[in-house]
């Protein structure tokens, strides 16, 4: 059979079909069903698997009250996940979430008192230094949460140029994320334009000086370049309706990206799928977008071969045409469609242009 026969037949996918399936099964069927020959379906089947046995671990830290919690609340689906006790003593300080292949370790808030500082940041060390079963370091990705409207923020400079930092070496570009939350507040609450939920001007330059000095400080003591992203986690206060979050879209996307390749499948399943989470954005890309393509570099869907028609696999790593894998994600998905699902529309094959 044809790709182009099998793109024909389920142009429709019902919705909610796939509620609850995860994107490893939806790639295990379409691999299966492409018109490919038995040995190279074998080939990609196993390529699948080696990525579904990949979990990406990623340490959250910061200041007590920055937003850690409320950030990943956000950005996944806590409620399902399962929270695991630290067996090992010397790292007891830290929880342990798990949501399938994504694994979220979520350090207590510094800056409370020296000793406990010095508990957790021993802690932090540990964790850092621990080692995979692959032989690579346990951790991929450290997000580092500061609070925007902080004017005292040397608890994280000194986490991030006296722990991380020295830990992971001249890896550390690549594998710390520094985020600044509560920018609608960074300015006591005013030039935050609660209509749009966006900063206005004045706001929004302030961020991006904020952002700017915070990069600064973290290069005068390290000569390393981390460009800090600022957002807004969203909040709930008593009485009001939920605020929604800005700029996740854009910290996902940096997040996904700094996760190495074989490893990015692992946040679709547990994203959070309410739609307003991923709306406001300050739209200097669309992140939506760029962030689909990082998702499916590994799996193929090169937007090149959008354009060929969907029959040229050429050496696409898991050969699932972009044309499927934007059906996939913009149809009938229950997990990520409050993320995709404005992204594409009906308009499946739009992800591939
Ligand atoms: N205004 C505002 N408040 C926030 C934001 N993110 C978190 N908060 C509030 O800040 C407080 C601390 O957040 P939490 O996530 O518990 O911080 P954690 O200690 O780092 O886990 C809570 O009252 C949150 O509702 C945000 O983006 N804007
Ligand atoms: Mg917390």
């Amino acid at each position: 059979m044809s790709i182009e026969k099998r793109e024909v037949a389920k142009l429709e996918p019902e919705a909610g079909a796939d509620e609850r399936r995860s994107i490893y099964d939806i790639l295990e069927e379409e691999i299966t069903n492409l018109g490919i020959s038995d040995a190279e379906k074998v080939k990609r089947l196993s390529k699948l698997l080696q990525m579904r046995n990949k979990r990406v671990n990623v340490l959250l830290a910061g200041a007590t009250g920055a937003g850690k919690s409320s950030t990943v609340n956000a950005l996944f689906n806590m409620e399902v996940a399962k929270v695991g006790v630290g067996v090992d003593p010397e790292t007891a300080t830290i929880t342990k979430y798990e949501l399938d292949n994504l694994i979220l370790w979520d350090t207590p808030g510094l800056g409370d008192d020296v000793k406990t500082d010095k508990k957790i940041k021993k802690d932090i060390v540990k964790k850092l230094n621990e080692i995979s079963d692959d032989g690579s370091p346990l951790i991929d990705l450290v997000i580092v949460i500061l609070d925007a409207s902080s004017k005292d923020l040397g608890t994280s400079y000194d986490l991030i140029n006296n722990v991380l930092i020295p830990v992971l070496g001249a890896e550390a570009e690549k594998r710390i994320l520094v985020a600044l939350n509560q920018s609608d507040v960074a300015m006591k609450g005013n030039h935050w334009d609660a209509e749009n939920n966006k900063p206005d001007e004045i706001l929004q330059k302030h961020l991006e000086e904020k952002a700017t000095s915070v990069r600064k400080r973290i290069a005068e003591a390290t000569g390393l370049k981390l460009s800090p992203i600022y957002f807004c986690a969203g909040y709930k206060e008593d009485g009001q309706p939920q605020r929604a979050p800005y700029n996740l879209t854009k910290l996902l996307y940096h997040i996904v990206k700094a996760t190495p390749k074989d490893k990015r499948l692992a946040f679709i399943d547990n994203l959070n799928d309410e739609e307003e989470n991923w709306t406001y954005d300050d739209r200097k890309k669309d992140y939506r977008k760029e962030t689909f393509k990082s998702f499916f570099q590994s799996v193929g869907s090169s937007i090149r071969e959008c354009s060929q028609n969907g029959g040229n696999i050429g050496d696409m790593i898991l050969g699932v045409p972009g044309k499927l894998i934007g059906r996939i994600m913009g149809g009938g998905y229950g997990a990520v469609r409050g993320f995709f699902g404005s992204l594409f529309g009906k308009r499946y094959d739009k992800a591939c242009e």
